[in-house]
């Protein structure tokens, strides 16, 4: 019994690394949280309140013909692969537009190499839901894996190449720009999260507890 009890501990070790969960996280309620915008676009401006709730961050357009992204703080970088088959969601608003709607280009970027022209997955050209006005928000999800992203130009991954550079992700990007004119959209809760931990894992934990409790009862 002892043996069995050591060899379960010792499976719990073992797999936590695996299951432990830091989800990342931008709430924007104290700040920008590092960070940025990219393209033909003015600086990042925080808002304190007015979000989804609280805080939210937002840019204005300048309108030169190119397309502008948020983009995720350095702190973001690293390793992915806790997250394959996890979600990535967001709130996107429009709170200021002249123009058409335009929709032909990456909803969302996930970089793993510094090489802007091609390092990188790409979802949602054409097929993203356009932002609500503001003060209304719009909820997105999408599954981190090879079958939501493509490659730059469209074409397919394989599980194996998109699960391997998921390994040493650099940044994410997030389309700010849905209008052929000027446009101001605000971003909130932007979130990555691991799949939720396996019920195996769960009854295992919990078998475990048992298993201490039953021998300082000394039922075992
Ligand atoms: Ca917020």
């Amino acid at each position: 019994m002892k043996r069995f009890f050591y060899m379960l501990a010792l499976l719990s070790v073992l797999l936590w690394p695996v299951y432990s969960n830091a989800d990342l996280v931008s709430t924007f309620d104290s700040g920008a949280e590092g960070w940025t915008v990219t393209g033909d676009v003015h600086p990042i401006e925080w808002e304190s309140s007015g979000g989804n709730p609280g805080g939210y961050i937002k840019a204005v357009d300048d309108a030169t013909g190119q397309w502008w992204f948020f983009a995720s703080p350095s702190t973001w970088q690293g390793d992915w692969t806790q997250y394959i088959n996890g979600t990535l969601s967001f709130d996107l608003t429009l709170i200021q537009h002249y123009g058409n709607w335009d929709n032909n280009q990456d909803a969302v970027r996930i970089y793993y190499g510094s090489n802007q022209a091609q390092d990188f997955y790409a979802w949602g050209k054409n097929i993203i839901n356009y932002p609500a006005q503001y003060p209304s928000w719009s909820s997105y999800e999408i599954t981190i894996d090879s079958t939501t992203f493509t490659n730059p130009d469209g074409t397919p991954i394989d599980a194996a190449t998109f699960n391997s550079n998921m390994s040493h992700v650099t940044k994410l990007w997030i389309r700010g720009e849905y209008i052929s004119g000027g446009d101001t959209e605000g971003l909130d809760n932007v979130q990555v999260r691991a799949v939720p931990i396996p019920g195996a894992v769960w009854l295992l934990g919990s078998g475990l507890i048992g298993l201490v409790v039953a021998n300082k009862k000394r039922i075992l």
